[in-house]
């Protein structure tokens, strides 16, 4: 893992300022000076549960969001052997999941990647097969290696391979398991468990079989809705999840090869294409959103800030992001996050080929409360503060 040691307000520069406390001494916000009385006064309203708002105010209404969150890349070769290392020491059954998850420094205490999002590496050894729950955080999945994965989703059998993504949406059953019978999988889960145990929303169930008995067709999900056309003449989904569950990594690139030639693509991300629910061309879960974007050979983007959390996989080819002014080198399965108003910008380090990036983030939550913002650095790229 790298990660900073401090990242101060995650700018690299200038918001710092805004941040002094000179600013705070401004009229408009507190500066309230303490006194033995006040002290005395704070001491008495803490016995009745009680507080004075300006001791905090500054703090809680910060000039813009101070996430706990720093940006942190975690190599895919430092953790695959500790991830084979969990194989032999914990049955699956014991487990429930075996799961590395990375956990963020400013985060622990909610076991987050970044922000309100989890993310770890799941390994399940050939023939192994995890028994089904469901829960009211919402899951998916993005595989790392192994062909033999698949997952039981509200019965439904998806077969998913190396840098397939699938979903497992709030209140699904759901077990998962690997059939081959050489290799393990390891594949990366993404959940929104700390934003549902932060919002104390978060349910659990155990399957009252254990397992799910799936229905007959494998991949129905994608032969019903994988197409680009939907099913005709039949009852409308209306669920607030997408009846998609999973995406194969060949026509994904392939739709992004085919953007690519159509587009120049956005300047902060490249060419970028968001999974979608086919019936409502929106996020994939309520929750979460995944995208998936291509660095052509050489490209650097500009930097920009947003609301909103994200995780990186490094899907294909190697490049650089500086996050909050930090140099973070990727190539494929890495991990890096990117905490909520953070600058960030990235380039593909290689002159001959394109680079790929994955990401999942909690976009739709920012959308649907009405907290999303975005901007571009002023000067097009960040000044880097370390090698
Ligand atoms: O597969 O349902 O990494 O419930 C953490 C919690 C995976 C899962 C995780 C979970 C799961």
């Amino acid at each position: 893992m790298t990660s900073p040691e401090r990242t101060p307000g995650h700018d690299g520069h200038d918001d710092q300022d805004r941040y002094d406390s000179h600013d705070d001494d401004r009229i408009g916000r507190a500066r309230v000076t303490d006194s033995p009385e006040l002290l005395a006064y704070y001491e008495e309203l803490a016995k009745y549960q009680a507080g004075a708002l300006w001791t905090v105010a500054n703090e809680i209404e910060p000039w813009y969001p101070q996430p706990r969150s720093v940006p942190v890349l975690w190599r895919y070769a430092d953790l695959r052997p500790l991830v084979h290392k969990a194989l032999p020491l914990v049955k699956a059954d014991d487990a429930g999941r075996r799961v590395v998850m990375l956990v963020n420094p400013g985060r622990r205490e909610l076991s987050a990647a970044v922000g309100l999002l989890y993310t770890g590496l799941q390994i399940m050894g050939p023939g192994e097969a995890m028994t089904a729950h469901r829960h009211q955080a919402s899951a998916l999945r993005f595989v790392h290696e192994g062909t033999g994965a698949w997952t039981v989703v509200d019965g439904q059998k998806l077969k998913v391979g190396p840098r397939d993504f699938a979903i497992t949406p709030n209140n699904t059953w759901h077990e998962h398991g690997n059939e081959a019978d050489d290799a393990p999988v390891i594949w990366q889960d993404g959940l929104d468990i700390p934003l549902v145990n932060t919002l104390d929303a978060n349910f659990y169930e155990v399957h009252p079989e254990l397992y799910q008995r799936p229905g007959p067709v494998t991949d129905s999900s994608l032969l019903s809705y994988g197409g680009n056309l939907l099913p005709y003449g039949v009852e409308k989904w209306t669920r607030p999840y997408s009846p998609l569950f999973g995406w194969p990594w060949e026509p994904s690139y392939h739709a992004l090869c085919r953007l690519a030639r159509a587009t120049e693509g956005s300047p902060f991300d490249g060419v970028v294409m968001e999974y979608t629910n086919p019936v409502t061309g929106g996020p994939v879960m309520p929750t979460m959103s995944a995208h998936l974007q291509l660095l052509r050979p050489g490209q650097a983007t500009r930097a920009h800030r947003h609301t909103g959390s994200v995780a990186y996989t490094a899907a294909k080819g190697r490049g650089v992001s500086v996050i909050a002014g930090h140099r973070f080198e990727w190539q494929r399965g890495d991990v890096f996050v990117v905490p909520s108003w953070a600058w960030h910008e990235h380039a593909n380090l290689d002159q001959g080929e394109d680079a790929c990036l994955f990401s999942f983030n909690d976009f739709p939550v920012m959308h649907s409360l009405g907290l999303h913002r975005e901007e571009a650095h002023p000067d097009g790229q960040q000044p880097t503060t370390t090698a």
